[in-house]
């Protein structure tokens, strides 16, 4: 599938961006800025609700006809057409990838092997709705007829980063009486430190594991199961009451002791880092209330619409993935920060790890060549303005070459005092700073001393996207996540590779298999691994039975 395409490297469109880039490449902002007045209005598009200023990037109108032509040379149309009709894009996997069925209104229609899936998804939409209400209501009593006040989400990556983030970004709308936890680690700390205070008798269990044999995420159910037994005197019986699965796989949810009623089940055409709109969304859904929810469903699905719809020179998602990658293959940017003005935000940018590097961390080709260019930047951020405070010193000063994304709201959702202009001045002074510098004539002007003027120069011309919306409402998340999921889309597709699966962390799900009987065995093994390896097994088998 696919193969049809040529090598990346040798297509027109491509070699054009490569000696467009030798000539606008040292082109400074400044010099864009000034050269055109109109630039700032120019260069920006709202869709949706968002408004992405992408002036501040080192482009000029020819880069975007470039660009632009590298999607079409590349077959980008036709990959969003074959993901949206459920085309099994997912070569390695052979699995569609319908994320974005999961937030499709009920009369739309996707069909998989012949069958429309959209009636699916809503059924167990409708029972996550019918669950989360009876939860919330204090309809649904633990197993001692005290009703449930935590709610603790078992599971691991995919199954774990999006339910975290969403959770954090939308706290306001949550019900202050309940208090959520994310178990997600095999470190035995996680699971302790997430139910030190908790009662087991208030306390509900999400066990969500898409495969339900992940190793962290079946050892800290486990250890919930027990937790939740020895607290409430053992009778099994109260496993039904406390606990309930997320997954494809019932089989072994009720092997696990889960009643096969308290199921909410999804699919194999939905991948980990992409389930946050299905029934891995479960504990946002009991945090925000279904309505909230299907409010941040229907943000998804606007921008789903609006990528597959909109001319990609005014596509969102497009124009995004198209200067990612203009950085990371023309410039050689090996990174991109995600930096957002808004505190609720916190978890977004290890979300958005997840979603760009497991997606888009591959070395070969759909037809399983070694790529000659490079792939998937580094993601990585923390909100502003603490970072201000830290790292962006490299950004501003060193010798990298760093593309920002600037995350802001016009609004807060905590009118403190004057904190909110303040944030979003820092917000539009960073990505001023960045794009302009400050020269040594400048610094001169200061009355700085001669030697420390270096010091204090700014080169700038250091690219940034603003990416602006209203409020961090259910609707605003869904939308900036379909931003980066469908941008991911965009790069993957320029780069022809499998966006959707994920062999790296597959291997991790075995390594440590062979490892863990060597550690545990009361008999001495025989350790045939590397001598560092067998090493440290053996220091750490010796260290640990003193
Ligand atoms: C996501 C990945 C991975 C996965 C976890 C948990 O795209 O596949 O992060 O979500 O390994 O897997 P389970 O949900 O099967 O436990």
């Amino acid at each position: 599938m696919m193969a049809g395409y040529p090598p990346l490297t040798a297509s027109p469109a491509w070699n054009a961006l490569a000696s467009h880039h030798s000539k606008v490449g040292d082109l400074h902002l400044r010099k864009l800025f000034a050269d055109d007045p109109k630039r700032g209005e120019r260069m920006a598009v709202e869709a949706a609700g968002i408004y992405l200023d992408y002036s501040k990037n080192r482009i000029v109108d020819e880069t975007l006809t470039l660009l632009l032509r590298l999607a079409d040379d590349c077959g980008l149309r036709a990959r969003i057409d074959a993901m949206f009709s459920g085309e099994k894009i997912n070569i390695t996997e052979n699995r569609a990838v319908l994320h974005v069925a999961l937030r499709a209104p009920k009369e739309a229609s996707i069909v998989v092997d012949g069958n429309n899936v959209v009636p699916d998804v809503h059924a167990v939409l409708d029972r996550m709705t019918d669950f989360s209400n009876q939860v919330r209501s204090g309809a649904w009593i633990g197993y001692t007829g005290k009703r449930i006040q935590n709610i603790v989400n078992i599971g691991i990556g995919g199954s774990d980063l999006g339910p975290v983030m969403a959770y954090e970004a939308l706290k306001a709308y949550g019900d202050p009486a309940l208090t959520f936890r994310f178990v997600s680690n095999i470190d035995g700390t996680d699971f302790a430190e997430a139910t030190r205070d908790l009662d087991p008798a208030e306390t509900l269990f999400i066990v969500s594991s898409k495969t339900f044999t992940t190793l962290e995420t079946m050892t800290n159910a486990e250890s919930a199961r027990e937790w939740t037994l020895k607290g409430l005197g053992g009778d099994v019986s109260a496993v039904a009451k406390h606990f309930v699965a997320v997954s494809t796989n019932a089989l072994k949810v009720s092997e696990f002791g889960i009643d096969v009623a308290n199921i909410f089940g999804f699919w194999d055409w939905v991948g980990g880092r992409y389930s946050l709109c299905g029934a891995i969304g479960l504990s946002t859904m009991l945090a925000i209330g279904p309505r909230n929810f299907r409010s941040m469903l229907e943000g998804f699905h606007e921008i789903d619409e609006h990528f597959r719809t909109t001319p990609f020179e005014r596509n969102l998602p497009v124009l995004m993935g198209l200067m990612a990658v203009w950085y990371n293959d023309f410039f050689g940017a090996e990174t991109v920060a995600i930096l957002p003005y808004e505190q609720y935000l916190k978890r977004f940018p290890a979300y958005l790890q997840q979603l760009t590097m497991e997606s888009n961390g591959k070395h070969v080709t759909l037809d399983g060549k070694q790529v000659n260019y490079s792939t998937g930047p580094i993601y990585w951020g923390e909100p502003g303005t603490n970072g201000q405070h830290s790292f962006y010193q490299l950004i501003h000063q060193g010798t990298r070459f760093i593309p920002c994304d600037f995350i802001a709201f016009v609004e807060t959702l905590n009118p403190v005092g004057r904190h909110h202009d303040i944030l979003v001045a820092n917000v539009l002074a960073q990505s001023e700073a960045l794009a302009f510098g400050r020269t040594a004539d400048q610094v001169k002007t200061e009355d700085t001393p001669d030697w420390l003027v270096p010091h204090r120069v700014f080169e700038g011309n250091r690219p940034s996207n603003t990416i602006l919306l209203g409020r961090l409402t259910p609707n605003a998340l869904g939308k900036l996540v379909a931003l980066y999921e469908h941008s991911v889309f965009t790069q993957g597709a320029i780069w022809h590779i499998d966006s959707f699966d994920q062999w790296g962390v597959e291997l991790g799900k075995v390594l440590a298999q062979r490892i863990i009987p060597e550690l545990q065995s009361i008999a001495k093994p025989k350790l045939q691994h590397d001598s560092s390896t067998n090493a440290l097994i053996a220091r750490y088998r010796k260290l640990r039975n003193q």
